[in-house]
């Protein structure tokens, strides 16, 4: 019997299933960001889109878990997509979703794919076209999309109007989706849109999807709510549904702040993941995608931490004694079945997780084994000159 009072064959179960996980690291998180006030500049940071992946090959590199990249575009826009692919895989990852941005062109501030001028919804939904294209090109077989699309005043414009518009930019996509590939919608509050965001919430999400057909899903940022919402009932019904196509993590104490999932809320990051197994949705096509922005730590130990957190917090829900909690419930006993989850959550994980990394042949701390490898330096000293990466916002 372990620490955790978990058997051998309980141990090396749950071990398996934590060997099995993916996690996807965003293109994004690995460039400059900030806020409306400050974008910090940091040492080494890349100048390409070849660069960004060399960065996420590390954090695979010391995580095992880490080995698909999601692009950006235009951030990460090249003359030959084939070749970045090629490039990825030359250093062991791959690939993910291509995710669009309709919300940084001038033309866009009335609204993308929801404006008025049926020629900035062309042009917009022309974008949305040429991402798919870039996902033939890399092998990608999701493509995330998030609309800023909203209105600041009451009376701007005519709300009913703009999801007209809004589902048949979606179901012109849907259409042009090929074999094997998906299209993940997410939703968001509120930002950069203060007055109503044309798709705000999961329900609008869900509705779309389910009117389009089985290539669309929704995406959860865990970013991108209201304070106070239960974020694991929004995925326990979609999983339900069988609408769950993946998530945005991050974590906030606040609004959409981006922060290292698990860094804000690790209860509730491990109140997702009992959810996701409870559901089912613990598979590969679920995809566990990271959605943050490093403002001012180091980005890519930021990304290798994130990591962990998500491996951590996925440990503990696969550590909830399932019968032990039907039973409590069936019974009606709340204390009990509360403490079914808490005792699980407030298991240290961290040894059997470096027991894992050790048999997956990796340093056990992935941070210090970061650290000493010495790769900070030599970025730091190759990439001198040249634009870093940004959002170029
Ligand atoms: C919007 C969002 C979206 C991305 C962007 C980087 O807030 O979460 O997923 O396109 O961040
Ligand atoms: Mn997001």
């Amino acid at each position: 019997m372990t620490e955790s009072g978990q058997s051998e064959s309980g141990k090396a179960l749950i071990k398996d299933e934590l060997r099995r996980q993916r996690i996807e690291t965003p293109s994004w998180a690995y460039g400059n960001s900030g806020t409306r006030f400050k974008v910090f500049a940091q040492q080494g940071v890349p100048r390409d889109p070849y660069e960004k992946l060399a960065d996420a090959a590390q954090v695979h590199r010391h995580t095992g878990v880490a080995p698909t990249v999601a692009l950006h575009i235009p951030w990460d826009k090249v003359d030959d997509y084939a070749d970045l692919a090629r490039h990825a895989s030359d250093l062991g990852v791959a690939i993910g979703a291509v995710n669009s941005n309709v919300f940084q062109d001038d033309d866009y501030k009335l609204g993308s794919v929801t404006h008025p001028d049926p020629a900035v919804r062309k042009k917009a939904l022309g974008h949305l076209l040429e991402c798919v294209d870039i996902m033939d090109r890399t092998g990608s077989d999701t493509l995330k999309l998030w609309f800023s699309d909203g209105t600041n005043y009451p009376g701007q414009d005519d709300i009913r109007a703009r999801q007209d518009r809004l589902a048949e930019a979606l179901a012109a996509v849907y259409e042009r989706l090929g074999e094997g590939q998906r299209f993940l919608l997410e939703y968001k509050l509120f930002e950069p849109a203060f007055y109503m965001t044309d798709l705000p919430d999961w329900g609008a999400a869900y509705a779309h999807c389910l009117k389009l057909g089985p290539k669309a899903q929704v995406v959860v940022d865990t970013g991108h709510h209201a304070p106070g919402t239960n974020i694991e009932f929004i995925v326990a019904f979609l999983l339900r549904e069988g609408k769950l196509g993946g998530f945005d993590f991050n974590s906030r104490f606040y609004a959409d702040d981006d922060l290292m999932v698990g860094a804000a809320d690790p209860f509730q990051l491990f109140r997702i993941m009992y959810e996701v197994i409870r559901g089912g949705g613990y598979t590969a096509e679920t995809a566990f995608m990271l959605d943050q922005c490093h403002n001012i730590e180091p980005k890519i130990p930021g990304q290798i931490r994130s990591v962990m957190n998500v491996q951590e917090a996925t440990a503990k829900a696969l550590l909830v004694d399932r019968d032990a909690l039907a039973a409590a419930q069936r019974e009606g006993d709340v204390l009990g079945a509360n403490a079914a989850l808490m005792d699980a959550y407030n298991t240290d994980v961290r040894p059997l997780l470096a027991e894992l990394r050790e048999e997956m042949g990796l340093d056990p701390d992935p941070m210090a084994a970061y650290a000493r490898s010495g790769y900070f330096e030599k970025i730091a000293a190759e990439r001198v000159g040249g634009a870093q990466a940004g959002w170029g916002a």
